[in-house]
């Protein structure tokens, strides 16, 4: 942990994580120094601070500072590490960016509570003629083990949404609309599911964790859709989506490389407005998973 980081949890003052994967493996390189950077600007400016994780030459690092973050953006040997991975990477002393799931692994283990990212990894679709996925994203275990709030855009419409919600659902973790019953679709305010519970202040965000964590030990979702001004037009987000299906289908792509290849054809064949979008996105939840965490930090 950094110096910064550890002081601020010994002290109980609010702490946002911060993941690396979708800078390392979610938004193209150039572009994501500089969001890496102002996430980090945006949780001070609410009074939190910041703790971006990865795991550097085998040292899992809570709290990059300013070089290790622009090592791990520019860098051409990152590895995108889910939890399982973690251990191979300590023990073969590699550089890996961390998921939703990791990062969650490496907050809670160090005291942070809340955590901001842009989308959740899910259930995904199945893709071909298979009639169901075996896909499902470690980060929905994740949550349902990990006792931190995880601040996202719900999940992309790439992924079988109301499947991933069943499976959250499952797993008793709490789905909370942000100011909204609707559950986003990360570059859509809506994917046409509702969320069951919804609050309309970081304070009430803070005060339905805080009442979850005395009676359970899994995470929460807080689902923050994208903000309106920046919402992806409908009909191109159909065209990329239909696009992405049939690519991965064709290249058979598998495994930890789905979320990163549909990434990368939204970016290209929208000529970076996904890029935009992602960024709008993941700025307002870095926002506001300080402001909950401040309000977190009074309970
Ligand atoms: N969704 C995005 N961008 C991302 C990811 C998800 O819009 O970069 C990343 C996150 O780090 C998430 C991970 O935890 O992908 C999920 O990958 P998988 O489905 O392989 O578990
Ligand atoms: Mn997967």
């Amino acid at each position: 942990m950094s110096n910064e980081v550890a002081d601020a949890v010994a002290a109980g003052r609010p702490v946002v994580a911060l993941e690396s994967t979708l800078l390392a493996h979610g938004f193209p390189p150039g572009d994501n120094l500089s969001i890496a950077r102002r996430l980090e600007e945006v949780v001070r400016a609410e009074g939190a601070v910041p703790a971006t994780i990865a795991v550097l030459s085998g040292t899992p690092t809570v709290g990059l500072t300013g070089d290790q973050i622009h090592a791990l953006c520019t860098g051409d040997d990152v590895v995108k590490l889910s939890t399982r991975d973690l251990g191979p990477a300590v023990a073969l002393g590699r550089t890996g960016a961390t998921t939703v799931a990791s990062t969650s692994a490496l907050a809670h283990a160090t005291g942070i509570r809340v955590f901001a990212t842009g989308g959740l990894g899910g259930v995904h679709r199945p893709v071909g003629d298979s009639q169901v996925s075996w896909d499902v994203s470690a980060d929905i275990d994740a949550l349902a083990t990990t006792g931190v709030l995880v601040v996202s855009s719900g999940v992309k419409s790439v992924l079988d949404v109301p499947a991933t919600l069943e499976a959250l659902e499952t797993r008793s973790v709490p789905v909370v609309g942000y100011r909204t019953d609707d559950f986003p679709a990360f570059y859509l305010r809506s994917s046409g599911h509702r969320v069951s519970w919804r609050v309309e202040s970081p304070a009430e965000a803070a005060a339905v964790f805080a009442a979850h964590s005395r009676i359970s030990s899994s995470g929460m979702l807080l689902a923050n859709p994208v903000p309106a001004d920046a919402e992806m037009d409908h009909e191109l987000h159909e065209r990329l989506l239909r696009e992405a299906m049939t690519l991965l289908h064709d290249r058979s792509v598998q495994g930890s490389d789905v979320t990163p290849a549909m990434l990368e054809h939204f970016h290209r064949a929208s000529e970076g407005v996904s890029v935009r979008v992602n960024e709008a996105l993941v700025l307002v939840n870095a926002r506001l998973a300080a402001q909950v965490a401040v309000a977190l930090a009074g309970h």
